[in-house]
């Protein structure tokens, strides 16, 4: 009898997913029917988006796991119907989009191209770019994006602290952690991403406190999740000057209302949730993989910790 793979997304998903999913299942050497119609009752494993239809798991009764198609999981964590193996998304191919991206933005703080641009009625006046050893940044969150960030932050020569929950020894960043290591990381924070996950203990990670420990024009990077920074008191350290600049990927509420005073900030960088997506060749291998687990009985890759919510 086949496996039952349950594609749980959005319909228009289908098409990116069929053929990479079919084919990564087909290699793992599993005999499966995937579809987006199967009988709840019939379903052995669910690959799940969560803005997909399914929002009720208790009719699943014979599936074994569901295998987000995100990173982020607070929309699915909580879900008390839930009760199989959930495991994130740790895709290669997302991975090197989160450090293209935030390389990207790093790069564009640190040599100042925004400002360096000279329109006809700016003055001439040559400025040399610091070196990135010149220049300090910090990374919240030490997973499989935030460590992939630093290592590309490292390899370009910058001064690279870390920040996580649990203790880690990096190669060449100075890791952090607890209440006195995000004090201290902020401290010498000229530049922070957020690559945390959106749970109970690290929301408002950036409030009036901690924005104010951070030098005076320090610049934020947001692809992590828009509850990380307490939205009221980012905008008051913006409109003080303390914050320089902030590059904003994700929000509380999206796609961000269009009343919000982000969009008028003149420093303040928005942009449509977009730093860094699934990619559906590299994340279908991930995904059979962990079919192939489930059906041999090994523990699933990247479990979610449901008392932790990440
Ligand atoms: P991981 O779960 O691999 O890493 C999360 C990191 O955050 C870990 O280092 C973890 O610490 C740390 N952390 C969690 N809670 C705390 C806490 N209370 N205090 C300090 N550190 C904490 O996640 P990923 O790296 O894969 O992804 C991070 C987030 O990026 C996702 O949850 C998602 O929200 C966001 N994302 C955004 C995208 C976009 O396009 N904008 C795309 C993909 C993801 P420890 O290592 O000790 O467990
Ligand atoms: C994710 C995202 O969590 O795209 O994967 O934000």
């Amino acid at each position: 009898m086949p496996i039952n793979v349950l594609f749980a997304a959005r319909p228009d998903r289908w098409d990116t997913y069929e053929h990479p999913l079919k084919s990564a299942i087909g290699q793992a050497g599993l005999d499966a029917h995937l579809s987006m119609d199967i009988p709840a009752d019939k379903v052995d494993y669910i690959v799940y988006a969560p803005n997909s239809d399914v929002q009720d798991f208790a009719p699943f009764t014979r599936a074994k796991a569901v295998l987000n198609l995100w990173a982020g999981v607070e929309n699915v964590v909580g879900n008390q119907t839930l009760n199989i193996p959930l495991a994130r998304m740790v895709d290669p191919g997302l991975t090197k989009g989160m450090v293209e991206w935030v390389t990207g933005h790093v790069l564009r703080y640190h040599l100042g191209i925004d400002i360096d641009i000279l329109r006809k009625d700016t003055l001439w006046e040559p400025r040399t770019p610091p070196l990135a050893q010149e220049r300090s940044v910090v990374v919240l969150g030490l997973g499989a994006l935030g460590h992939a960030v630093t290592q590309s932050l490292v390899n370009l020569g910058f001064d690279v602290t870390g920040w996580s929950r649990s203790t880690k020894d990096i190669q060449g960043v100075r890791c952090l952690h607890g209440t006195d290591g995000l004090r201290a990381a902020l401290g010498r924070a000229e530049i922070a991403v957020l690559l945390l996950p959106d749970t109970p203990a690290t929301e408002n990670t950036l409030n009036a406190e901690t924005l104010a420990l951070m030098p005076k024009g320090a610049r934020i990077i947001n692809p992590g999740r828009g509850p990380l920074i307490d939205d009221d008191a980012l905008l008051a350290a913006l409109d003080k000057g303390h914050i320089g600049h902030a590059t904003l990927d994700v929000f509380r509420v999206e796609p961000l209302p269009s009343d919000h005073p982000y969009w008028a900030h003149p420093n303040v960088t928005v942009t449509p949730h977009i730093a860094a997506e699934t990619r559906a060749s590299t994340a279908s291998q991930v995904i059979a993989e962990n079919i192939r687990r489930g059906e041999i009985g090994q523990k699933f890759l990247h479990l979610v910790d449901r008392t932790l919510g990440y």
